[in-house]
């Protein structure tokens, strides 16, 4: 089994990570893990945090010499921006700090206070906050590792900001350099109106949200079941994807546009070659069929709400004084749809990488080639 936890606030001293279950021998290094933590600190939209930090994991334990062991992996990344914040979120500290009594209308903020009984709300949004993902997305390039030994690639483009969408369908190539536009967008047109959109919305106080697409190409038939509810491989990848922050809505291929069509035009017919095997000229069903891949692309969208934290504060309500009041203004992103599809990315590989170590487990990465090779074979001869 595959599992893992994190820890760590956004101001505090850093975000740290315990990986335990991947097999030995996967080749693992720094700084593959950092091109993924690079690609999440972009995109147009972000605000003044980017420029403090610079993310970089440190591999505590678990590898050596590049390889991994099959022990626990610790993962750590500092935050650079603590040491303006030092005392706020330490352990111990005798300083005294104003506290967060007025929560934002979107963020974990009120809920959160009045679920742990605090006053100081900072004590709910610093882990609430999406600082979060910067561990998550080292994770998920733990897990990415693991994939890639088995040829199975991750990527994912913004698909709308706003009210500006981008033309929906690109090819395999268009998805894999989304990384050269600002917004990770692989329509040029759409991503000069998107950057105008959060140009204005920044003038304007407010904050934007968008949707964005996640793909994995080379996941093989068989993994995830139909067994049972908690084994259905849509419904673990859905809820990952749910889990990121910001994110109000999933869907598995065509999604909510297939409640709208006929069955003929949604289920994607059955072909056989003697070389390909089975295969399908389409893929509404995104590679997911009754909760198991099907052996094509895995495709997952989904929506992120607009950022909460607004520079026009919404109404609110002191925690202490319960008088009307506006809510506190945090530094914060405009915008964080193309950091958001990143986060995805790790999201998926994570749920793939355990559904693959579940179905093809083992202790060295060997052995899950030698399960794997062979089920591969099987299936061929079917
Ligand atoms: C966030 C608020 C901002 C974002 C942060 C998420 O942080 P700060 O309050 O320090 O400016 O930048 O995202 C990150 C730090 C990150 O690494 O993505 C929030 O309230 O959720």
């Amino acid at each position: 089994m595959l599992r893992y936890l994190d820890a760590g606030e956004s101001h505090g001293q850093g975000l740290l990570a315990v990986v335990e279950g991947m097999p030995a021998g996967v080749p693992l290094q720094a700084e593959n893990i950092d091109v993924d933590l690079r690609r999440r600190q972009g995109g147009y939209g972000r605000g003044g945090r980017m420029k403090i930090e610079r993310d970089q994991v440190k591999i505590l334990s678990g590898v050596r010499d590049g390889l991994t062991l099959g022990s626990p992996i610790g993962l750590w990344i500092e935050n650079r921006d603590w040491v303006h914040w030092q005392g706020l979120f330490d352990a111990s500290s005798d300083k005294v700090w104003e506290i967060f009594t007025r929560p934002r209308p979107g963020h974990a903020d009120l809920a959160g206070g009045l679920k742990y009984g605090q006053r100081d709300l900072r004590n709910i949004l610093e882990r609430a906050s999406a600082r979060a993902t910067a561990i998550r997305v080292a994770v998920g390039a733990v897990a990415k590792a693991l994939l890639a030994q088995f040829d199975i690639q991750i990527a994912s483009h913004v698909l709308s900001i706003g009210r500006v969408k981008a033309v929906p369908s690109c090819s395999k190539e268009d998805i894999l350099g989304a990384d050269q536009s600002p917004l990770r967008c692989v329509d040029p047109k759409a991503s000069q109106e998107m950057m105008s959109a959060i140009d204005e919305a920044k003038r304007a106080g407010e904050s934007l949200g968008g949707t964005f697409e996640v793909v994995a190409w080379g996941v093989p038939v068989g993994l995830g079941s139909h067994v049972h509810w908690d084994r259905r491989l849509d419904g673990q990848l859905a809820a990952a994807m749910m889990s990121i922050q910001g994110i109000k809505g999933v869907e598995v291929g065509r999604g909510f546009e297939a409640a709208f069509l006929m069955g003929s035009e949604v289920h994607d017919e059955i072909f056989y070659h003697q070389d390909r095997g089975f295969f399908r000229r389409t893929n509404n069903a995104g590679g997911l069929e009754g909760g198991i891949s099907n052996g094509e692309p895995i495709v997952l969208r989904a929506a992120m709400k607009p950022i909460p934290t607004l520079y026009r504060p919404l109404k609110s309500v002191d925690m202490l004084s319960k008088e009307e009041v506006e809510a506190s203004i945090e530094r914060s992103d405009i915008c964080a749809v193309p950091a958001a599809a990143i986060v995805g990315e790790a999201a998926m590989a994570w749920v793939l990488a355990q559904s693959f170590v579940e179905k093809f487990g083992g202790d060295s990465l060997e052995e899950v080639k030698r399960n794997y090779r062979g089920y591969i074979k099987e299936v061929a001869e079917r």
